[in-house]
């Protein structure tokens, strides 16, 4: 999809890019609508429709090319079952949540989606290889995720962990090797940001504080605790998801500043809000075991500060990360604004 394709499901300007990036011909706009121009998808502006509907039908369509796309970035080579093993988890649907922030906040600043494709893919390759990790019996134990058998119960214990690390070394190597039209300076800047938001100061920090606190005595994991684990496990990636978008469509320091606060906001909102699911939402909905924070006696936003007041912390934080979109593009800022209301409401 290309930017401005993108901005016409939210009801911007109908204007239709070729697939070369050049003005549009007579002939690119007549047939734009729902046909496939090369790799370029091009959908119809829905201008007549309620902003929920415009934020539905935008992600339905970024979400298509961000599969599309995805399918492409792990192609089958030898040996095979480690192929299948990384493609059995990468393509087994999920929210796709970080990639749409990642193109949603290029697209803000100027950016086109072409641009922070391959930075969106290798977030969600970070991404699931957090969860083939986090399922090994080492780690959760879990039977399912994204409505499927876990990544171990398919193809063993050995495989899971090498296709995590096989992801995790890829997503790096994507970003290097895939990122065109943008300077080299910006993109090192991304796998920096990116290597940071991953390892000891981010996600694996943030996990590691979490298993430690897991069964801890009454009292011992605060709501300080609590809050580290949030922002390093779930809130980094989110969070570089954002700020790594905004650096490869050219955002300035200050936008940047700004966008990095409305990720902090979303990030930990996303993980309240994920507290509050696993005790509300059942297996089915979840597509992974629900309850499981309780059975093994995590300490969470509901059993710290209950559930009403879990709620209103969620709906603070998305307030104050929408804050933090003012001032940017009305019609540009949409996707952002809407993925901060579907992370408040999502129901898995
Ligand atoms: C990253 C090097 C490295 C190792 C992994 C196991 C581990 C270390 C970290 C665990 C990280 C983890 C599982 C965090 C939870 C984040 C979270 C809320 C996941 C659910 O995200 P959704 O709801 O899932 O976006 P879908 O399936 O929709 O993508």
């Amino acid at each position: 999809m290309t930017t401005t394709a993108a901005t016409r499901a939210m009801g911007g300007r109908a204007r239709v890019a070729n697939a070369r990036g050049a003005r549009p011909t007579r002939g690119d706009r007549a047939g734009a609508r729902g046909r496939v121009m090369g790799r370029v998808r091009a959908v119809s502006a829905t201008p007549d429709v309620s902003s929920e509907q415009e934020f539905n039908a935008y992600i339905k369509n970024v979400n298509a090319e961000i599969e599309r796309a995805l399918d492409a970035s792990v192609p089958m080579h030898y040996p095979e079952r480690l192929s299948e093993s990384m493609r059995y988890s990468l393509l087994a649907g999920g929210k796709r949540i970080r990639p749409a922030l990642c193109l949603a906040a290029c697209e803000l600043v100027g950016g086109t989606m072409e641009v922070a494709m391959p930075t969106a893919c290798a977030l969600e390759m970070i991404h699931t290889m957090s969860l083939i990790h986090d399922d090994l019996p080492s780690m959760d134990n879990d039977d399912f995720r994204r409505g499927k058998p876990t990544n171990h119960k398919v193809y063993g214990e050995e495989m899971a962990i090498l296709a995590g690390d096989a992801l995790l070394s890829h997503a790096f190597e994507y970003i290097g090797r895939e990122t065109k039209g943008v300077s080299a300076d910006k993109v090192l800047r991304v796998i920096v940001d990116v290597g940071k938001c991953v390892g000891s100061e981010g996600l694996v920090g943030g996990q590691v504080v979490d298993i430690m606190s897991e069964g801890a005595d009454e009292g011992t994991v605060t709501i300080d605790t609590l809050k580290y684990i949030h922002a390093h496990k779930t809130g980094a990636l989110l969070e570089v998801s954002v700020t790594a978008g905004a650096i490869l469509g050219g955002a300035s320091e200050e936008q940047i500043g700004k966008l990095e606060r409305y990720a902090q906001n979303i990030g930990l909102a996303f993980q309240v809000v994920d507290d509050i699911l696993d005790c509300t939402a059942t297996s089915e909905e979840l597509g992974k075991t629900a309850g499981k924070d309780m059975a093994v006696g995590k300490s969470t936003y509901p059993s710290l500060v209950g559930m009403e007041e879990s709620k209103r912390i969620a709906a603070d934080l998305i307030s104050k990360a929408k804050q933090e979109l003012e001032g940017f593009d009305p019609v540009k800022v949409k996707p952002l604004i809407g993925l901060a209301d579907y992370i408040q409401n999502r129901k898995n």
